[in-house]
């Protein structure tokens, strides 16, 4: 039997299914990257709800598996050496992940490491991007007087778009015909930015078809999704 009460993680959240891979999250951008990973990989989990509402991820037991109290995060009863693991980041989360199932990641190393450029382009570029847009826009920042800062996150934006687009002429998804973790991190952000933080007119969606053909493609795929909402949100 597995025991992972060394983990304070576990006296807030605690595993009925210990043997599997718990998973610590909420269906944000970054959050769904690893719930539809292990949808599409098929890898055994146990999913927990990292409630925002109540600020769960403040809490001493959530930070003591990541202290910068930001979801996703993962404990794997089952890591290297066959001992725990637990991980922060989703971008180390997905690669992670993908070596353990050999899914995902392409094997050879130059398609190995152009893959992760293109994850490092979401997790350093689109995420936090995207995500400033989205507070200006949607949030509390739609209120100030001064669009500056709103327009200097659209344009930049825009720019990632355009790379994205032009990274996808001629290609089924960011690899190529090859579905990986680099799309996994990318289209959950291009699905919210024109969704949920309803900035697809603000950003000219439509000046990227590319862009638009993929996301349509991902958001058909029955592991997205079922990753899309999950670990589910309370009822409102
Ligand atoms: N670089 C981190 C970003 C994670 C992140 O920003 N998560 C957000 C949700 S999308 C979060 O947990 N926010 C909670 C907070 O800021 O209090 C990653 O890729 O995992």
């Amino acid at each position: 039997m597995t025991d992972l009460s060394r983990f304070a993680i576990t006296q807030k959240w605690p595993a009925q299914h210990p043997e599997r891979l718990q998973l610590y999250s909420l269906p944000t951008p970054n959050g769904v990257k690893v719930s539809i990973f292990l949808e599409e990989t098929g890898l055994a989990y146990e999913p927990h709800l990292v409630d925002f509402a109540t600020n769960d991820q403040m809490t001493p037991e959530f930070i003591s598996l990541n202290p910068n109290n930001k979801i996703p995060a993962i404990l794997d009863p089952n890591g290297p050496g066959g001992q725990p693991l637990a991980l922060f980041e989703s971008g180390a989360i997905l690669i992670y992940l993908a070596d353990k199932t050999g899914q995902l990641l392409p094997a050879e190393p130059a398609a190995r490491y152009e893959t992760i450029q293109w994850l490092m382009f979401q997790i350093g570029g689109i995420g936090p991007m995207f995500g400033q847009l989205g507070f200006f826009h949607k949030f509390a920042g739609k209120d100030y007087d001064d669009k500056r800062p709103r327009d200097r996150y659209v344009t930049e934006s825009k720019r990632l778009l355009n790379v994205l687009n032009q990274r996808l002429k001629g290609r089924d998804w960011l690899m190529g015909s090859e579905y990986t973790i680099a799309d996994i991190a990318t289209f959950p952000w291009v699905g919210g930015l024109v969704g949920f933080y309803g900035a697809g007119d603000l950003v000219g969606i439509e000046e990227f078809p590319e862009v638009t053909r993929v996301l349509a493609a991902f958001q058909a795929r029955p592991a997205v999704v079922r990753g899309l909402n999950i670990p589910a949100r309370p009822a409102a």
